[in-house]
């Protein structure tokens, strides 16, 4: 039968064949395809979901401003500088205190914008599709072959035919439960794994913010976050027991806790609204040591996550994907491997310093259930030298706006 062709005993429909697989079309799969065309390098996104799912799936909602350089670099600037909420500070709330984090006082400079993931992904994909990119979505069965030859492939279903895509690189950007970390054996994998006694319920609001930026709360009853994504649209979170369910949450009881836990200090209000989203998120920190095996890379959450309290997930694995351009640019360009040789190196030093700010500001935040008085004393303690010392807060404020590449 015409292009159908017997492979390991499965039919393959069709054969695909570019230069870099992608899998998962998150920031990091969408922006590395970006970049590669740019550089001339072709390359397929393999997608398990629809395009409106992935496009509407609300997640991270800051942006350091390392990664607002680099999107606006590379062309995808326009609507993140025109939508994108510029902040040049935070607040945190302990007790019946407030202290502010002022970057311009604290930082060289430096602040954050606050630009929903989902709106990052949409103009990724928007500009891929412009430029002709290819990303196929709704694909299903996606196995890696072969990372450790010259000549690795990827099978596929899609549209419920068996496809082949022959690559010279495999990039595993499908986050922290996709397959492609899986492929790594367990003796070439060093992996770190931190849980959290606890989840965070978020939900988005058709509000106006009830601040300019944004408030960190360390209450009696437990983490609340009062964040935004634009003049009309506020997403909040509260810490909430870990095996809670949505369904334990009615919006009475939702707008209660953020009250209580947010409305801590004298004249404030928090301005309800009609809840758009809710959703729970555990808390977990991961890395994978090594991001490579062979012709595989992983990139973004395939290889590390982050809890969200410190807002790095998104940027970290921006992070990765510049490190990775660059590394497979040299490939591409002139046979050099030394970058990519050295790809889970370098991307490790940053990740491990978003891992600990990460943790630094989960652990200062949030009730530990298991804490016994000692403890809770020490993350008073740690709370008061923050709002006293600058050089305390110093270090918070330069992690949290992020360093330069
Ligand atoms: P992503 O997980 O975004 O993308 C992976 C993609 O791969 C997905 O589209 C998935 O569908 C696809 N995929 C998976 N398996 C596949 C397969 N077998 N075949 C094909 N495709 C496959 N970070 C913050 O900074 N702040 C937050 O508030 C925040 N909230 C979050 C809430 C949730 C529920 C989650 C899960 C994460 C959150 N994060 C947050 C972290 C998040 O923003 C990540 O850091 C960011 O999405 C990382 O991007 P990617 O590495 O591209 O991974
Ligand atoms: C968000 O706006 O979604 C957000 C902001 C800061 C965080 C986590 C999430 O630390």
């Amino acid at each position: 039968m015409p292009g159908v062709i017997p492979l390991n005993n499965k039919k393959i429909s069709r054969i695909v064949q570019t230069q870099v697989g992608i899998i998962g079309a998150g920031p990091a799969g969408l922006l590395l395809s970006h970049v590669l065309h740019l550089h001339g390098i072709e390359s397929v996104v393999l997608e398990k979901h629809s395009k409106d799912y992935v496009e509407s799936r609300v997640r991270a909602g800051v942006l350091e401003q390392a990664s607002v350089t680099l999107l606006s670099e590379v062309g995808l600037g326009e609507r993140l500088q025109r939508e994108g909420m510029q902040h040049h500070g935070f607040e945190i709330r302990f007790g019946n205190r407030s202290h502010r984090i002022n970057f311009d006082e604290l930082t060289d400079g430096k602040g954050i914008t606050v630009y929903g993931q989902q709106e990052v992904v949409k103009d990724i994909i928007a500009a891929r599709l412009t430029a002709g990119g290819q990303i196929s979505f709704e694909v299903d069965k996606v196995s890696i072959h072969d990372q450790l030859s010259e000549e690795p492939f990827i099978e596929y279903l899609l549209a419920g035919e068996n496809h082949k895509l022959n690559c010279d690189f495999i990039i595993g950007c499908d986050g922290f439960h996709g397959v492609s970390r899986k492929t790594i054996p367990e003796d070439v994998i060093s992996s770190f794994d931190q849980s959290y006694p606890f989840a965070w319920l978020g939900v988005l609001v058709q509000a106006a913010p009830s601040s300019e930026e944004l408030i960190y709360s360390n209450s009696a009853t437990g983490f609340a976050l009062h964040s935004m994504r634009s003049r009309t649209v506020t997403r909040n979170y509260i810490q909430c027991p870990l095996d809670d369910v949505i369904e334990d949450w009615s919006n009475d009881r939702i707008w209660q806790e953020l009250h209580t836990r947010l409305e801590t200090v004298p004249d404030w209000a928090l301005t309800e609204g009609e809840i758009l989203e809710k959703s729970i998120t555990p808390m977990r920190s991961f890395v994978c040591e090594t991001m490579r095996h062979g012709r595989l890379f992983l990139a973004g959450d395939a290889a590390h996550i982050v809890p969200p309290t410190g807002a790095k997930g998104m940027n970290l694995a921006i992070s990765d994907v510049r490190f990775l351009g660059q590394a497979l640019s040299a490939w591409y360009q002139n046979g050099s491997d030394d970058l990519l040789n050295s790809y889970s190196a370098n991307c490790l030093r940053r990740v491990w310093r978003g891992e600990r700010f990460s943790w630094y500001m989960t652990s200062l935040l949030h009730k530990f259930p298991d804490d016994n008085q000692f403890q809770r004393r020490l993350q008073q303690a740690e709370l008061y030298y923050l709002s006293d010392s600058k050089a305390a807060s110093v270090a918070l404020a330069e992690n949290y706006v992020g360093f330069n590449f």
